[in-house]
């Protein structure tokens, strides 16, 4: 997959590129990254690329003519058809789900604005997609961007080691991740859940498939919808349940 950015600091997208699982994708051909300064594509001495916003108000608007530019220079360096996306907290949120959707493309143009934003004429004429990294306000797209590139990047067939499978991440099935352990089994902070030291691959799938399902009922009940769960799953709960009623009853 190929992804351009667009970005007055195309050095920071580039960055993305070289640590870790996207450097690793990158490395392994599974993903090229090219940046476009949207600077290089500005008229006059100056290199203007935002103006003083119409109607008022505190801050800079991004000019449209340079991002057109750069945003055409970037469509036309590869023949396939590609999804141009803008990040703003304007945009849809991005989720897995999405990110699974992007991560199947064989082409994206990430935009990314600083100041106030960009002129709303570029984005209604020249973006399929707004999408929003959060409810919290960034200083520029740049960020934003980099979480898309990483969170699509890792999905690339190949880019993951398979110690490292998605397939058990959070979010993959629509609950939170169950908690993980390791070295040593005691230790002054407490010691490792039995069910993981008993070698019942069973009993251990159970009993993360009930952690998942009760973190995500505590911790995001927003995700969780319990009317929506398999029998097994809310069986699981259930148990769960009656072991939070009567807590002895094990020892
Ligand atoms: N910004 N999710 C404002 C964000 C943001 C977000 C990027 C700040 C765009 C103009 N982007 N600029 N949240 O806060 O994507």
């Amino acid at each position: 997959m190929r992804i351009d950015v667009i970005s007055l600091f195309p050095d920071f997208i580039a960055q993305c590129a070289v640590f870790g699982v996207t450097g690793r994708a990158v490395e392994r051909g599974l993903l090229s990254l090219h940046g476009w300064n949207p600077r290089d594509h500005a008229q006059g001495n100056y290199r203007r690329v935002d103006d003083r916003p119409f109607g008022g108000g505190p801050g800079m608007v991004m000019l449209i003519d340079p991002l057109r530019s750069a945003l055409n220079a970037a469509r036309a360096a590869d023949p396939r058809p590609v999804r141009t996306i803008y990040l703003s907290p304007q945009g849809a949120p991005l989720t897995q789900a999405k990110v699974h959707e992007l991560a199947g493309r064989e082409r994206l143009l990430l935009l990314c604005g600083r100041y106030e934003g960009i002129d709303e004429r570029l984005i209604a004429a020249e973006v399929d997609e707004e999408l929003s990294i959060g409810d919290y306000v960034l200083s520029g797209g740049e960020l934003a961007a980099a979480v898309v590139v990483d969170a699509v990047a890792r999905l690339q067939e190949g880019a993951l080691n398979d110690a490292e499978s998605a397939v058990q991440d959070s979010f993959e099935d629509g609950f939170l991740d169950c908690p993980h352990y390791t070295r040593p089994v005691s230790h002054e902070l407490g010691s490792v859940p039995d069910v993981l030291m008993s070698g019942n691959h069973g009993d251990i799938a159970r009993w993360r498939r009930q952690q998942s399902l009760v973190r995500t009922m505590r911790r995001r009940p927003d995700l969780f919808d319990e009317s929506a769960l398999s029998k097994a799953d809310r069986k699981l709960l259930e148990q769960w349940r009656a072991e939070q009623a009567e807590p002895d009853t094990a020892s």
